[in-house]
């Protein structure tokens, strides 16, 4: 089966390679006290690192998702985001904004962004809406609970099974809204209300996943603690774990990997390719 995938003014035929998507946080722990234009300057540079390093997409986010955080205000999350697809919509790679609200979504589609990147798989009202009328990739990912509570004992019976069905019917509730199945990827969602179990047995259902789905998958693991869990390193010691994660999803059959690492991960990639391991 063909993979590709739209994604605004970019077209990818994942057949070819895997892309790696570079994590771009501008949030404001992310960068030091010094107001709205140092931390915009940050996000250009970071950004503009990078493209030499050889990133195929770039993921702005202004919210932390990871468990434990709390929510963003709107505005406050249009004031981080907006301004920085403004300032990279021009550097030649695609944009893609994590958000679940669909305000965000609809003023960074206005800006120039090329994906939406939900891990709420657009259930927020007006999310399917916001994205409809436009040709920018989607992601859609699995979550179970929201991220403040979804660490708080998650539960299964069939883990693989229940993801699988889950993005099975959100494709559907995309495509009745009519958005073209050639702008869809789908998400597990490791560490997204999941134990270390779970999101293992979820990383080698990657190809079944795409198989059944008939669309490409995106993996993120990149310093997460199921790579803490497996190592028993601290999250500024999880490099090597992540790559050998990012090749894993890639041997799974993976499309794109979102990671935090893009110098060492399209490294890994190149070598990967060269070795024709698919
Ligand atoms: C992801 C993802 C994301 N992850 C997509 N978007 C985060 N499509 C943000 C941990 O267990 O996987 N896919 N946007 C970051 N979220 C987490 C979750 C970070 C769990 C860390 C953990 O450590």
């Amino acid at each position: 089966m063909r993979q590709y995938l739209q994604c605004g003014r970019y077209g990818f035929d994942l057949d070819v390679r895997p892309l790696v998507m570079g994590i771009l946080n501008v949030t404001p722990d992310s960068f030091s006290d010094g107001g709205r234009f140092q931390s915009l300057e940050f996000a250009v540079s970071r950004a503009e690192e990078m493209i030499l390093d050889g990133v195929d997409l770039i993921d702005i986010g202004g919210e932390s998702t990871r468990p434990g955080s709390p929510a963003v205000p709107l505005d406050e999350e249009l004031r981080r985001v907006i301004p920085a697809v403004y300032a990279l919509r021009d550097l030649g790679i695609p944009l893609s904004i994590d958000t679940y609200k669909p305000e965000v979504m609809r003023e960074a589609i206005l800006a120039g962004a090329d994906m939406i990147n939900d891990i709420n798989a657009f259930r927020a009202p007006g999310a399917l809406a916001a994205v409809a009328d436009s040709d920018c990739g989607l992601c859609v990912m699995h979550m179970q609970r929201s991220p403040e509570t979804m660490q708080q004992n998650p539960e299964y019976t069939d883990v693989v099974e229940e993801v699988i069905g889950f993005l099975r019917a959100r494709i559907d509730a995309m495509v009745a809204a009519g958005i073209d199945r050639k702008r869809i990827c789908v998400d597990p969602g490791f560490g997204f209300g999941k134990t270390v179990e779970h999101n293992f047995a979820l990383l080698r259902s990657i190809g079944r996943m795409q198989q059944e789905l008939g669309l490409p998958v995106l993996a993120g693991l990149s310093r997460k603690s199921m790579i803490g869990a497996v190592t028993g390193k601290p999250l500024e010691q999880r490099l090597a774990g992540s790559l050998a994660g990012a090749l894993a999803a890639l041997a799974h059959g993976a499309g794109i990997v979102r990671v935090h690492d893009v110098a060492e991960t399209v490294d890994a990639f190149k070598v990967w390719q060269a070795a024709a391991i698919r």
